[in-house]
């Protein structure tokens, strides 16, 4: 992709989040306005309806304010009483949010529409690919487009801050800054011990996975972010109330529970570990970046489609791996995502653990060869004014 032009008329931007559940649709705007605001100095305004799910990823947030600033980023409360704002000369609707209808008016009154596009949802299917960029619905002379992150050439690309890959690699080189971090969260790494993380939906299959690493030759530290997956872990390891500090140690087996961390900090984890379950969309391209193995559980829909997002990401995601590997990896992830049995499947992981390991930085280089997609977003703008 050629250089972007210097940053001139690169105008104001408003994004509009809302908070369906979880974190993923404010972690993804998040981490975007923060990225246009500074790598291409653009003006931006979040508009957030939950301020409590992003006062979890930003504990700075004011959650009483309609109106503040939070690292260049003006960050607006969306209220149900919408305030009348101008429209910018960008719209982001991410995740296919209905706009204010004022503000819809508002675009539409403007001297010169703005550029609407929706932010959808991340998927490896190929259809995308002939999507992305084309016209959508108009609204009066406005049009909106469609703007598709993806793995693939002819996509939007993935979030990636400048100079990512640089920093996770200096960090994963430093003994003595993982140690100083995983210190700073109270994690003393178990000797000799593999490092893993765990953030995912509720699971059925969660309590095999966890007998057999606790029946492993290999001991694990098990690091467990605060979240959805803690009663699975709480009825394996029997007790009741675990909260960020506590720590159980069954055989080989060391699980630890993790406060929730900003998104900076979640990243330096993901960084640590040799091993990464992930879920949603945002936490799953972070873990990816990481340039380590990984485990997803994708956010389940109706009439099972996510599992055709599933598979789609396994056919491109194993390319390049030889077979039994790529055996073992899909069927270590189509387990998780059926809540079945692991034990099988992550015995099979294991012996292709040095495979999967250079493939997983492979597959990071690989990713980190398209425009990211703030810079996407801005091209894309660029082209269209
Ligand atoms: O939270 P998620 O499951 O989010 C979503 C939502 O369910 C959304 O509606 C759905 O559309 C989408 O998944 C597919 O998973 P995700 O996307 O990984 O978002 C989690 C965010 O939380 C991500 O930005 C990383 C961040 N995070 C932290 O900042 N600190 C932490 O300690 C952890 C565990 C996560």
């Amino acid at each position: 992709m050629p250089e972007l032009p210097p940053m001139k008329n690169r105008g104001r931007w408003d994004i509009f989040c809302t908070v369906v559940d979880n974190y993923g649709d404010i972690g993804v705007t998040w981490r975007l306005a923060r990225q246009l605001v500074a790598e291409h100095a653009v003006d931006v305004r979040l508009w957030v309806d939950d301020l409590r799910a992003f006062e979890r990823l930003c504990p700075e947030i004011d959650i009483l304010a309609p109106r503040q600033w939070q690292q260049g980023v003006e960050v607006c409360h969306w209220q149900a009483e919408w305030p009348n704002a101008d429209a910018a000369d960008v719209v982001i609707a991410a995740f296919a949010c209905q706009l204010p209808s004022d503000y819809m008016d508002a675009m539409a009154e403007r001297e010169k529409p703005p550029l609407w596009m929706n932010l959808d949802y991340l998927s490896a299917e190929d259809w995308v690919i002939g999507c992305h960029g084309l016209p959508s619905v108009k609204y009066k002379s406005v049009q909106k487009y469609f703007f598709f992150p993806g793995f693939q050439r002819g996509t939007g690309g993935l979030l990636r801050e400048c100079g990512l890959l640089e920093r996770r690699r200096h960090f994963q080189q430093s003994p003595e800054l993982q140690r100083e971090f995983l210190q700073g969260l109270g994690i003393d790494r178990a000797p000799a011990a593999q490092l893993i993380s765990l953030f995912a939906y509720e699971n059925t299959g969660l309590a095999s996975w966890l007998d057999a690493l606790a029946a492993d030759s290999t001991p694990t530290h098990l690091l467990v972010p605060e979240g959805r997956i803690l009663g699975d872990v709480e009825r394996w390891l029997g007790v009741s109330d675990l909260v960020a500090g506590a720590l159980h140690v069954r055989e080989a087996l060391t699980v630890q529970v993790l406060p929730f961390v900003r998104q900076d900090q979640y990243d330096h984890l993901l960084w640590c570990c040799d091993f990464n379950a992930v879920r949603g969309e945002d936490s799953f391209v972070r873990a990816q970046w990481a340039g380590r193995p990984l485990l997803w559980h994708i956010y389940q829909q109706d009439e099972d489609i996510h599992l055709d997002k599933l598979e789609a990401f396994l056919t491109l995601y194993t390319k390049g791996l030889s077979v039994p590997a790529a055996q073992a990896i899909s069927g270590l992830w189509r387990a998780w995502n059926a809540g079945e049995d692991m034990a099988d499947q992550w015995l099979a992981t294991r012996k292709h653990w040095a495979e999967l390991e250079k493939h997983a930085e492979a597959w990071c280089l690989e990713q980190a060869l398209q425009a990211d997609l703030a810079a996407a977003l801005v091209q894309f703008y660029l082209n269209w004014i």
